[in-house]
């Protein structure tokens, strides 16, 4: 056996997605903030989060987190989040997978029955209490960055010609919200070609018409997930399909989605504070949110969401890299 690196990883799924979590083979990346050691992995480091999603090591719908030290005196952990697709400012079942491994490993010291967790994100700070029981992860809630809704009833036209309306909002990525009925399809999995290429068509009109931009960081851009919920959606409890680029569903109910979802809600006025909405995943998975309180981000009123869910240890791996591998970087089919 012969490699050019040693990877660590613990695997993990939350509510169905994958979270392949690094804890160690990377060393800190340099960076002054979570951000600064995203942009600087992306830009210096790719090939090794190519490898560690793309097939074989991964699969077309993989992601991850890379642990690191955090480059905040008032957090625990660092993470930088990857997926096939790139490199998300934060990341909701990813972070749950975070916390769950951080507990049932023993990186962080467990405390029954909460330990809580503070995480240096490149979005910001995200604070997980896991419930503990006899050493097990029980469940995860997080309080995820502040969320908005940027614009209600905004209308896309889209390459053939059709126009569509749609909300866009924040929840630690932007999320376009729309009805699945918006695009005459059903709520059904063996239609899953046809609501992939359609949240993928109204993502390229969105970004085609102008990315959205983070009013407090602008390299926080562009919408690159679409959130399709079903008929009979209410603000209490929503199904839905979310498309992700660059052409995947989110296996679980997705909690930066979730926020983003709580926070168009509650800019229409039919989601109060401290009321459960209950999200479910195209595969029926569910978590479970509520808004904790109001803030401005940027002058502009926005909501503290939290959510909970639960994840899995699946396995524990050394990924390495032969020097003779004719795919270094993997490969995506
Ligand atoms: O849970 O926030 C999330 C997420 C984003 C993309 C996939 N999952």
């Amino acid at each position: 056996m012969r490699s050019r690196l040693v990877l660590h990883a613990v695997d993990s799924h939350t509510e169905g997605m994958p979270t392949r979590v690094i804890t160690g083979g990377i060393g800190t990346v340099p960076g002054s903030s979570m951000n600064e050691r995203r942009l600087y992995f992306r830009e210096h480091r790719d090939q090794i989060k190519q490898l560690l999603m793309n097939e074989p090591r991964g699969h077309s719908a993989m992601s991850g987190a890379i642990l690191q030290p955090p480059t905040r005196t008032d957090c625990d952990w660092g993470v930088i989040y990857i997926e096939v697709s790139g490199y998300l400012p934060m990341c909701g079942h990813g972070t749950i997978g975070v916390a769950t491994v951080l507990v049932e490993t023993g990186m962080v010291e467990v405390t029954e029955p909460v330990t809580t967790i503070r995480l240096d994100t490149p979005a910001g700070v995200v604070v997980a209490e896991v419930t503990v029981e006899g050493g097990a992860a029980r469940a995860v809630t997080l309080r995820n960055v502040p969320s908005f809704a940027i614009a209600l009833d905004r209308e896309a036209t889209l390459a053939d010609g059709r126009t569509v309306t749609y909300d866009l909002a924040y929840g630690g990525n932007f999320y376009a919200v729309l009805p699945l009925d918006a695009f005459g399809l059903p709520f059904d999995r063996s239609r899953k070609d046809e609501i992939l290429a359609a949240g993928l068509s109204l993502m390229e009109a969105i970004n085609a018409a102008g990315e959205p931009v983070h009013p407090e960081d602008p390299t926080i851009r562009g919408c690159r997930h679409v959130h399709l919920y079903a008929p009979g959606a209410t603000a209490r409890h929503s199904r839905h399909a979310m498309v992700i680029h660059p052409g995947w569903f989110d296996r679980s109910p997705c909690g930066t989605g979730t926020c983003a979802r709580m926070a168009q809600l509650h800019a229409r006025g039919e989601l109060p504070l401290h009321t459960e909405f209950v999200n479910e995943s195209f595969l029926g998975t569910r978590f479970t949110g509520r808004l904790l309180g109001t803030t401005e981000v940027a002058g502009r009123p926005a909501v503290l969401p939290s959510f909970t869910g639960r994840a899995w240890i699946t396995g524990t791996a050394q990924y390495l890299l032969d020097p003779d591998d004719p795919f270094p970087a993997g490969f995506v089919l």
